[in-house]
């Protein structure tokens, strides 16, 4: 049995500012390449980590030509939603989303922590997956990260979340490997990083992320790194894995606008300066609603029900925003 997997794609209808080609061509024909990659090593079925879209409800008309090149996939397509799929981070808007749209259409099926088992020459694998939430990387890691593996041969754990191999800036929110290590999946696939980890293995159980299939900002690693799937192989006496290069992404020079890098380097050190005479005025340290209204609801001990009322609204208030209404 096979799998490709990759992960945040981002469809989009427009080209985000760094980029200099026109982004949803160029990403039909990476997804038209990954079609072609999955014949080629005739994968049973295909995986994505989340970010199936750029927005929670992009246009039809935009989600009309990329999902016209998902049909041409000819096995079944597995997804968790990422952050970008939800309303305000929130699991319970899936249903009003285009990923929830398409899913209950049967163009993707979403797996969660329910374990789905797929057979095939009497060899058994567990799939289960675990989308992006607003306690991702901040509740105890082994509630989204670790499986415990039942009646299979291997098993596959896909989560939308920030999983590193080491420590990076304080106040950073995110998940180490080393965190995770006593989960039971044999092979742990990552979303939502889009510069990926170097892969991680320990006691045969592997820690993968091949980095996102589109290079959305002018950050210096994203302009080097590969763009890349996936492919697992559990026909062999052990498991085995291997990235394969698209050969349709073009090199990140090419592609991102470098006169904007150094723009934009320029306005991160502005940023960087302004965000240190605001934390030098006050103790908040972040802009993100969601995360202000964690520090205020630890602060002032909310209950958990005013803390999902306060969830709920902000969910549907981004929701509206996003349908062009500006009154909630
Ligand atoms: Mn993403």
């Amino acid at each position: 049995m096979r799998f490709l997997f990759f992960t945040d794609d981002h469809k989009r209808g427009t080209s985000p500012e760094n980029r200099t080609d026109n982004f949803p061509v160029t990403l039909v024909h990476k997804l038209k390449e990954v079609v072609e990659i999955a014949q080629e090593y005739e994968v049973d079925y295909i995986l994505h980590g989340g970010d199936f879209f750029d927005v929670p409800a992009p246009a039809i008309s935009v989600c009309a030509d990329f999902l016209e090149v998902y049909q041409q996939f000819s096995v079944p397509l597995f997804t968790i939603p990422g952050n970008h799929d939800l309303f305000g981070h929130n699991t319970a808007t899936l249903p009003r989303t285009m990923l929830g749209f398409i899913a209950r259409l049967g163009i993707v099926r979403l797996v969660g922590r329910e374990p789905i088992y797929l057979e095939k020459n009497g060899l058994r694998v567990q799939l289960s997956g675990q989308g992006y939430h607003f306690e991702m990387d901040r509740r105890e890691p082994q509630l989204d990260y670790v499986v415990q593996k039942k009646d299979c041969d291997y098993a596959i754990h896909m989560v939308h979340g920030m999983l590193l191999q080491r420590s990076i800036y304080p106040g950073a929110i995110y998940t180490l490997i080393e965190q995770i290590w006593d989960t039971e999946a044999d092979f742990t696939l990552l979303g939502h990083n889009h510069l990926g980890f170097p892969d991680t293995e320990k006691d045969g159980k592997y820690f993968l992320n091949p980095g996102a299939l589109v290079r959305l900002s002018n950050h210096q690693h994203e302009i080097k790194r590969p763009i890349q799937v996936l492919i697992i192989d559990f026909s062999g006496s052990s498991p085995t894995y291997e990235k394969v290069r698209l050969k349709s992404a073009a090199p990140g020079e090419d592609v991102l606008d470098r006169s904007r890098l150094e723009e934009a380097a320029f306005r991160e050190q502005k940023l960087a300066g302004y965000l240190a005479e605001v934390k030098a005025a006050g103790s908040y340290e972040r802009t993100d609603v969601r995360v202000l209204l964690q520090e205020i609801a630890a602060a002032e001990k909310m209950s958990p029900a005013v803390i999902d009322e306060a969830l709920r609204r902000i969910s549907l208030a981004e929701e509206a925003i996003s349908l062009g209404e500006d009154k909630v």
